[in-house]
């Protein structure tokens, strides 16, 4: 059985999940249950950034003093928003949790045998906002551009380094053509040139009276490690390493690490690089040919702005996703999320927006289709899946193409493969497909096809090729459920109700056996037909 170790970033607990983690949260869930579907080993993990010195200050400006406490609330608040918004976890991961410390110890010692790390001084400048070190290059007026409104520090310190630059050389290999370790494309360009022009050593430790938090260096008390070192360490301790190599060695390396476009110096530079030292003194990091296990992409997003502005505490516009959940839903939510923007270019989260998409896609088109099937095949087929082939009757002449089953086909295999290459906005767009797609079986086509047909006519001069033009419905409905399910999973357990079917059932077949026409059997009952989207109320939204 394939495995597939998908992860998202871990992330600062300095305040509450906003819209823009909610959106590589969902994005990875639904990656991850597609791969359930095709029945793959999948293992799916998000968790907390604890080590931080920017959780310290957000502690310290709610007027609480014990990080142990502050901490612990802060991650169950950010597990319990991932629960409430359906997402599909198999693991939490903490860097406070013991099982973390381990891995890193073993980790920093592994680069450290490999001479890796030596000891320097750092002076320059810090920006806790991003918890990263920065050149003067880095700085527009002064600033940094991702925190223009926070003080940089001046910092001049002992530290320990490590030796990134001694890896430039295989990290470029690693970027080179052919090899899809950095997706999109533009964002490999981006790295390549960084790794290229301006990778310099870095420090890898500050000290300890001057953060006030972190993991103590193995060995020196007075230093503790670098919070991005430690944190990218949790893609492996939350696997086992240093805990359960068993599990360690079956998952990893990871399949697809999502991040926001603005953390691929850390994943797409410093990572690899990590993982080649470590892995010269670390048996369970390499392969048999002694080469790096490295993960095997890694999938940089675009940032979502709210109503044209950056999301920001200062302008205090972020939204908690879980405030929308009760006007919308959390499947439109996610809808909304995934289809909006092109996966991996940047774009803006609006209200307005949203209730557009809910209205015509979700309620206008998917609901309505499937409310017009069911309650049909209900009126007109004694409230059951009519039955196909109860004559060889000619289907009518129709405008337009609507080719049920070979369109049908073509649709999986097109929306498999977008899932595959983790472009879910592409796999939404084939769904809602209508008349100017070459397959036409998407949802608008489906709905032109009632149009076109016009079953509640016809049904009096010729019902038996009404009950062949529902039921082709009622299947295309049933597929739908199952291309839809990685975005929408209530969505989709509604719409196998509604067509008779238990979602339980229908999900314990594989992908590739569920998506074969004419499963659904005629004469399963179906139940009263209800809306899959209500429409909005005004008040509320
Ligand atoms: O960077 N649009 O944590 P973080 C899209 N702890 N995605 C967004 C977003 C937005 N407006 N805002 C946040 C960290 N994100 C580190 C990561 S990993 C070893 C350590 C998402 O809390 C996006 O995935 O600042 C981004 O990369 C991540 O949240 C940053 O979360």
């Amino acid at each position: 059985m394939n495995k597939f170790y998908i992860t998202t970033p871990i992330y600062y607990v300095n305040g509450k999940p906003s819209i823009g983690h909610t959106y590589t949260t969902v994005a990875a869930d639904a990656l991850a249950r597609f791969h359930r579907l095709k029945k793959e080993d999948v293992y799916f993990v998000t968790g907390t950034d604890e080590n931080s010195q920017k959780n310290i200050q957000a502690m310290e400006a709610t007027g609480e003093s014990d990080p142990e406490v502050y901490l612990a609330r802060m991650a169950a608040e950010w597990k319990q928003t991932w629960r409430d918004l359906d997402i599909s976890i198999d693991d939490f991961i903490r860097t406070s949790e013991p099982r973390h410390l381990a891995g890193v110890e073993r980790f920093w010692n592994a680069v450290k045998e490999t001479g890796d790390i030596y000891e320097g001084e750092y002076e320059g400048l810090y920006c806790v906002g991003c918890e990263a070190f920065k050149a003067t290059s880095d700085l527009v007026e002064d600033r940094c551009p991702l925190h223009p409104n926070k003080e940089l520090e001046t910092l001049k310190e002992k530290n320990y380094f490590f030796r990134l630059t001694k890896y430039r050389e295989e990290l470029l290999k690693l970027y080179e053509a052919g090899n899809d370790f950095v997706m999109p494309e533009s964002r490999r360009h981006e790295i390549r040139n960084y790794v290229a022009d301006h990778l310099s050593d870095i420090s890898i430790s500050r000290e300890k009276k001057s953060v006030g938090i972190g993991i103590p260096v193995p060995g020196d008390d007075s230093q503790v490690i670098y919070v991005w070192f430690d944190a990218l360490i949790n893609y492996l301790t939350a696997i086992g390493y240093g805990t359960d190599e068993t599990k360690f060695e079956h998952l990893w390396p990871a399949d697809l690490h999502l991040v926001g476009k603005e953390i691929i110096k850390f994943h797409c530079a410093l990572w690899p690089a990590m993982l080649m030292s470590a892995a010269k003194n670390d048996p369970l990091l390499r392969e048999e040919n002694g080469s790096a296990k490295l993960p095997k992409q890694v999938f940089a997003h675009g940032f979502f702005t709210i109503d044209g502005q950056k999301i920001s505490k200062s302008l205090g516009n972020a939204i908690d996703p879980r405030a929308l959940v009760p006007t919308y839903g959390f499947d439109a939510i996610r809808y909304y999320l995934l289809r909006e923007i092109p996966f991996g270019e940047d774009g803006d989260f609006s209200h307005t927006r949203l209730q557009e998409r809910y209205t015509a896609d979700l309620a206008n088109t998917l609901g309505n289709l499937l409310n017009r099937a069911v309650a049909m095949s209900r009126k007109y087929f004694d409230g059951k899946v009519p039955d196909p082939f109860v004559t060889q009757a000619a289907l009518p002449e129709v405008s337009g193409e609507w080719s049920g089953k070979e369109g049908l086909d073509a649709l999986a295999v097109a929306v498999g493969k977008a899932y595959e290459h983790t472009r879910v906005d592409h796999a939404l767009e084939l769904i809602w497909s209508g008349a100017d797609r070459a397959h036409g079986a998407g949802l608008s086509q489906a709905n032109k096809y009632i149009e076109d047909t016009q079953p509640f006519k016809l049904v009096k001069e010729n019902p038996e090729a009404v009950g062949r033009i529902l039921y082709a419905l009622l299947e295309a409905c049933r597929w739908y459920a199952w291309l839809l399910h990685p975005v929408m999973p209530q969505a989709s357990k509604q719409i196998f109700f509604q067509i008779g079917l238990n979602e339980e059932k229908e999900l314990s077949e594989r992908w590739d056996e569920a998506l074969v026409w004419g499963k659904l059997k005629a004469g399963t009952p179906l139940p009263e037909p209800r809306p899959l989207f209500p429409r909005l109320n005004e008040e509320s939204t």
